[in-house]
């Protein structure tokens, strides 16, 4: 059933901050008897009634055939490559949170940076090839935005080269191609439902796997590498989501379509209102279809009267707290700026982009003055 939610009536006030995102919530008196039930059966996690449920559920609204929940996206990276033994260099973007790059170093894989396509923001898979040595054994993009990466061209020469596929889809959650779910791509595609995303459950993630094999291998990975009592497979890590976790993702899908459509709603509004401020360049969105409006960046050009970092200190002291995603580079991290990959010269694209780039607001809360006042600053420059 899809519901709509009456939580986002908010009075009028003016000197509220408004913030990047604002995590969606169902009203707390049907989350209530959720709870209940968990306090009656004391199943608080280890795959209990409200996980396996919400594993049938998503696999249903995604379109995809297995996943294994996790209790974040993290650890479901850090789990997906494990679930493939990925070892050696794994190719990757610098334009994406830590998180992507922190899950190979956690598996002691070196990531070998690849800039990105000026207009996806995605890994540009014209430059992949050149990046491939004897040591790469996987291709780990980011669905950046939600936007879509080249999956055919990535695909092929994940195939040429025999390299596994996996792609980080934290932002992706509901982005459809014209065959069906994008995460039916490559071999695992990894989810996020942490506050700050489309479809939350407080914190947590998943893995989207397309065989029952794999996702039995990812359910014995997060769960100690368990396989009964007294048997243990592998060298696992605790990476469950609880019931809690669980029970409120059921009830978020069920106001998934109403809230989908207040973001989609949102983004034609900048859309609009930001149409013809010199210097100001939205990215995607507008005209786009396939989106799932997660975050609403914009660029700033070198024709606007002020530096993109001005104009971010204006939105704060206007109380807009708009965000520089991805700025830095991962690349220019302490822990990856030895890399000889991680060279500006190699990353000349999202070195420039990461320098632009502003996440404008965005989440089904807010109101169309706050989009209103958000324009306002932008244009008042
Ligand atoms: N791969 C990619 C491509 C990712 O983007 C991420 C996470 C991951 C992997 C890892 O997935 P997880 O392990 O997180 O499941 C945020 C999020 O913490 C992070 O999940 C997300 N990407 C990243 C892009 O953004 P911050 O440091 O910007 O979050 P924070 O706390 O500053 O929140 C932003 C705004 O959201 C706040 O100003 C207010 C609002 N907010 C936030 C939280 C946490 C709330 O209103 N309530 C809240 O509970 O990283």
């Amino acid at each position: 059933m899809i519901k709509s939610n009456a939580v986002y009536a908010f009075p009028a006030r003016d000197d509220r901050p408004i913030y990047v995102t604002q995590p969606h919530l169902p009203p707390l008196a049907e989350y209530i008897p959720y709870l209940e039930k968990i306090w009656n059966s004391r199943v608080l996690t280890n795959g209990g009634p409200f996980h396996q449920q919400l594993e049938r559920a998503l696999c249903e609204y995604l379109g995809v055939e297995h996943i294994a929940l996790f209790s974040n996206g993290t650890l479901a990276l850090v789990t997906a490559l494990q679930a493939l033994r990925v070892t050696g260099e794994v190719i990757t973007t610098p334009y994406s949170f830590v998180a992507t790059a922190h899950s190979l170093l956690w598996n002691g894989i070196k990531p070998v940076f690849v800039d990105i396509d000026p207009v996806t923001l995605n890994i540009d898979p014209a430059k992949i090839e050149a990046a491939i040595t004897a040591d790469t054994t996987a291709i780990m993009p980011v669905h950046c935005y939600g936007r879509p990466c080249d999956v055919n061209a990535i695909e092929k020469i994940a195939d040429n080269y025999n390299l596994k596929l996996i792609y980080d889809a934290a932002h992706a959650f509901g982005v459809k191609d014209d065959g069906g779910s994008i995460l039916r791509h490559g071999d695992l595609s990894v989810l996020s439902f942490h506050a700050t995303k489309v479809f939350n459950t407080f914190e947590g993630g998943a893995i989207v796997c397309p065989d029952a094999k794999t996702k039995q291998r990812i359910d014995h990975l997060k769960n100690f590498g368990f396989v009964d009592e007294v048997t243990v497979v592998a060298s696992g890590i605790n990476g469950k989501m609880s019931e809690l976790n669980a029970a409120l993702g059921i009830l978020q899908l069920q106001y998934l379509e109403d809230a989908m459509a207040r973001r989609k709603a949102i983004a034609e509004m900048y859309c609009e209102l930001l149409d013809g401020i010199p210097g100001i360049r939205c990215v995607g969105h507008c005209g786009e279809t396939v989106a799932n409006y997660s975050y609403f960046p914009i660029l700033v050009e070198r024709n606007y009267p002020v530096s993109r970092d001005a104009l971010y200190q204006l939105l704060r002291e206007s109380n807009v707290y708009a965000r520089r995603y991805f700025f830095p580079l991962i690349s220019d991290f302490p822990m990856y700026r030895g890399l000889p990959s991680a060279a500006r010269e190699n990353l000349p694209i999202a070195a420039d982009i990461a320098n632009r780039v502003i996440c404008l607001p965005i989440y089904p809360g807010l109101e169309e003055q706050q989009v209103r006042t958000v324009v306002q600053v932008i244009s008042d420059v």
